[in-house]
């Protein structure tokens, strides 16, 4: 004889227990959903350790890129001397002497106008790009003027150019540590 399954079976206790059985599976399935919807997002405690990862990662950078920033300063402001370097080296090759200046502060200011006279007609040893001018001053990356001194206290024979560095100061003879100079490369 064939075995009836025992929840068809009308005489059975299952029968009588059928509600609570599907109450049961309803129930689970139920807790099943609400528990992967609890997986699949955030918990607060992974949320704080997401921003606390985010904030040590902002603070990082925030650390580096002003290091950054005055690295590329530095790199830009002795590109620039170079260029001017050149420029002075064409002036002497026309001239057979390097352009003479009066004192500070107003030297810096002669060397630019020997370099990029202000009438078009003048030969021009350099084009200065605005960055590098405050009217006629030639100004370093940092916006402080650089200093031409000719004949030079350290190249005796030829000139002294040098960007005071990121502190816009230097010493009097102008070695100052962040300096950046035509000297000492
Ligand atoms: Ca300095």
């Amino acid at each position: 004889m064939k075995k009836q399954l025992p929840i068809f079976n009308r005489n059975s206790w299952q029968l009588k227990k059928l509600p609570k059985a599907i109450h049961r599976i309803f129930h689970n399935r139920k807790s099943k959903i609400v528990n992967l919807k609890s997986q699949s997002g955030f918990t607060l405690v992974e949320l704080m350790v997401v921003i606390g990862i985010i904030i040590v990662i902002a603070a990082s950078v925030l650390t580096i890129l002003p290091g950054m920033r005055e690295k590329a300063q530095e790199k830009a402001t002795w590109t620039f001397m170079e260029h001017l370097e050149i420029a002075i080296e064409r002036y002497y090759d026309d001239n057979r002497s390097y352009p003479l200046t009066g004192t500070e502060p107003t030297a810096i200011e002669d060397l630019k106008m020997a370099l990029q006279p202000s009438e078009d007609t003048s030969k021009r040893y350099i084009e200065f790009k605005d960055d590098y001018l405050d009217d006629n001053i030639i100004i370093d990356k940092w916006g402080n003027p650089f200093v031409y001194i000719q004949p030079g206290t350290k190249n005796t024979t030829t000139y002294d150019l040098y960007s005071t560095g990121s502190d816009g100061t230097s010493t009097s003879s102008g070695d100052d540590t962040d300096d950046i100079n035509n000297w000492s490369r």
